[in-house]
């Protein structure tokens, strides 16, 4: 399809012109409903330290279909089981039981509104044994993200003010920016609009020799 495109653009400057135009014209009025769909929300979300997990849930920022969905544990062990439901822009996978102890990776495809396969990966963790009895196991992120270490506040920047607010909102951003973060959103538009303006070039030139 790019292809059909350098080519245009290599026998006719107008073209090449008349690409441009349409690319930014995709862009300025059909980009956001073009766009790739994203991951906007999952469960357990990116980089979570949870509990317990029986099953998995992917939220898109628009609908998707045929979902594919793997969760990978310790020892590149597999713990879906079934095909995932899909329903609407929310995907379910049920997994073979409670997942023990240990660091695990979703792994998702489905193939976005616009037409376009989008894939990505969820980091999360579980850990069903009693949380640590102190603050004293700030090792990894998601202990402080649980608990806080007031007592080391000293030791932080010097900003405790900026501090409360920042520390509620990183779960959520992180997993409504887990799938975006992958890829900028505007080359995903440029690769939309791209893909769109190829598939139209290989239309018109079909119809040419026909
Ligand atoms: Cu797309």
């Amino acid at each position: 399809m790019l292809g059909s495109l350098v080519g245009a653009m290599k026998s006719s400057p107008l073209a090449a012109v008349t690409a441009t135009l349409a690319a930014l014209l995709v862009l300025v009025t059909a980009g956001p409903a073009l766009a790739h769909d994203s991951l906007k929300s999952s469960a357990p979300a990116k980089d979570a330290t949870v509990e317990s997990v029986d099953e998995i849930t992917l939220e898109f920022t628009g609908k998707v279909r045929m979902p594919f969905v793997v969760v990978r544990g310790p020892g590149d062990t597999q713990h879906q089981t079934g095909d995932p439901e899909l329903d609407g822009v929310k995907v379910t996978q049920k997994l073979k039981g409670e997942l023990p102890d240990g660091k695990y990776t979703i792994g998702y495809r489905v193939v976005s509104s616009d037409g376009h396969p989008i894939e990505g990966e969820v980091p999360f963790t579980v850990k069903g044994a009693a949380p640590p009895p102190s603050p004293a196991a700030d090792d990894t992120p998601a202990a402080v993200e649980e608990s806080p270490p007031v007592e080391e506040s000293a030791a932080a920047p010097p900003s405790p003010a900026a501090e409360s607010p920042a520390d509620a909102q990183p779960a959520q951003e992180a997993a409504a920016e887990s799938d975006a973060a992958a890829v900028p959103v505007w080359l995903l538009l440029v690769i939309c609009a791209l893909a769109g303006i190829g598939i139209g070039f290989a239309v018109s030139t079909r119809k040419k020799k026909s």
